[in-house]
């Protein structure tokens, strides 16, 4: 088998099948990302979506026995929202971040790496491969970067040279042992302006992420989002994009090759009145289909009402106060009773009375508390 040819034959094909950059890296043990993922487990910055056997994350053979390369795969996504919507004073808008605009790219990059592996499988039949999109046991990142299609940044995302950071990535093992590409060479050089960004400090250094920090974490929770962290959301409905949007390497890095990643500006710019009283199956309807659906409708909705307090939206005081009454979550109702405090109308507070003498649920009595102190001071 000439190993060589057919690692030109699969970056050849690799551009007809709409994968943007590929690289190859070895299948040895990733033994600095074992440390480091150590570390950041025994620190508590870790956002417990990761894969948690840190010698599955690290050691590509015990995904794939025979293992002696990885395939590595980026696919560029749009950054800029073509007729974007106009946020009003009474129909404020809610974002979701770039990463979630069109289809979801689990899908999308299943797909080529699906074509990738057939096409290697039509000239070696008993060869043996395993492909995975983000929810992987790998660190997609530390493989792309020994891959050669970017570096790690300092806000922590592999930066392509020629599409900035704005690419998913996925990968593929394999049992034969294609020519690796090297590295590419750090260029942050002295630039800060990530860490200097984020709106929570959750960039603790360059390339050190605290995840329970991270605005793109909290928007993904379902509980009650920490005080200290809700004024900083924004109207950020899911994922935060701020320590990508200040990177100079992304200026102009605005690619629209996939249709499938074209964003519905309704969709990932939407209202955020109609949002609080969504069923689920309006929001399968209209949400569904992105990535940043996996959570479902409550931390979105809870989102909302965080948005609607941070433009102080006094048109969604009815629209809280129903919530407040009628809702059976308690991260809604108790998140829609501090929204009335911050949006700061005192007429509010005879139904923030009622509404704590008729709750249950400790949380949302202290919501409730919360927001009658704010308006005390209004
Ligand atoms: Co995310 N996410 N995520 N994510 N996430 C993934 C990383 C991935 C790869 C998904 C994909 O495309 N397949 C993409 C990244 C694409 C890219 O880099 N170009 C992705 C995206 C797009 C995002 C967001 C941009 C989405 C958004 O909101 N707009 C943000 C970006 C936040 C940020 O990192 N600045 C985002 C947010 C998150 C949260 C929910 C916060 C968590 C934690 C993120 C984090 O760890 N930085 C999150 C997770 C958990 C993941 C996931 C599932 C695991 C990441 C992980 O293992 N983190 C991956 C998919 C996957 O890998 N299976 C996607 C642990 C840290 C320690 O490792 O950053 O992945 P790492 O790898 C680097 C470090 O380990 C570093 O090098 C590695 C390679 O760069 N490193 C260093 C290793 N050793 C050492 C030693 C030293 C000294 C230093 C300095 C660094």
């Amino acid at each position: 088998m000439d190993v060589v040819a057919l690692k030109e034959e699969i970056i050849q094909y690799s551009r007809t099948i709409g994968i943007d950059k590929i690289g190859f890296a070895s299948a040895d043990p990733f033994f600095e990302l074992k440390e480091r993922l150590r570390q950041q487990q025994h620190l508590g910055y870790q956002s417990g979506f990761e894969e948690p056997d840190i010698d599955k994350r690290t050691t590509p053979s015990l995904l794939l026995s025979e293992a002696r390369s990885i395939i590595a795969i980026a696919l560029a996504y749009p950054s800029k929202l073509k007729n974007a919507p106009r946020s009003t004073k009474t129909e404020r808008r809610g974002v979701f971040c770039r990463a979630s605009w069109g289809q979801d790219y689990h899908v999308i990059l299943r797909d080529r790496l699906q074509k990738l592996e057939q096409f290697i499988l039509a000239r070696i039949p008993n060869a043996r491969v395993k492909s995975m999109v983000d929810t992987g046991e790998l660190a997609d990142r530390a493989v792309a970067e020994r891959a050669g299609i970017g570096w790690s940044g300092k806000n922590c995302s592999i930066i392509t040279p020629e599409f900035g950071s704005y690419v998913y990535l996925g990968e593929m093992i394999t049992n034969i042992p294609f020519p690796p590409d090297t590295p590419i060479e750090d260029q942050c050089g002295t630039c800060t302006r990530c860490i200097d960004a984020c709106p929570t400090g959750a960039l603790v250094q360059g390339g050190q992420l605290n995840a329970k920090r991270c605005i793109a974490f909290l928007t993904q929770t379902k509980t009650f989002i920490p005080d200290e962290f809700r004024d900083k959301i924004g109207n950020r409905l899911y994922g935060c994009d701020t320590c990508q949007l200040v990177c100079p390497k992304n200026k102009g890095k605005d690619f629209h090759f996939h249709p499938e990643m074209e964003p519905d500006p309704e969709v990932v710019k939407p209202l955020l009145k109609p949002l609080l009283h969504m069923t689920n199956r309006q929001f399968k309807e209209m949400f569904g289909h992105l990535s940043g659906a996996w959570r479902g409708k409550k931390p979105i909705q809870r989102n909302a009402i965080i948005a609607l307090a941070h433009y102080k939206d006094e048109s969604a005081i009815d629209d809280l106060l129903m919530l407040l009454r009628e809702d059976s979550r308690p991260v809604i109702r108790g998140t829609a009773a501090w929204a009335l405090g911050k949006i700061g109308n005192r007429k509010v507070m005879p139904m923030l009375q009622q509404a704590k003498e008729n709750e249950q649920d400790e949380d949302v009595i202290r919501e409730i508390d919360k927001a009658l102190v704010m308006l005390e001071n209004v």
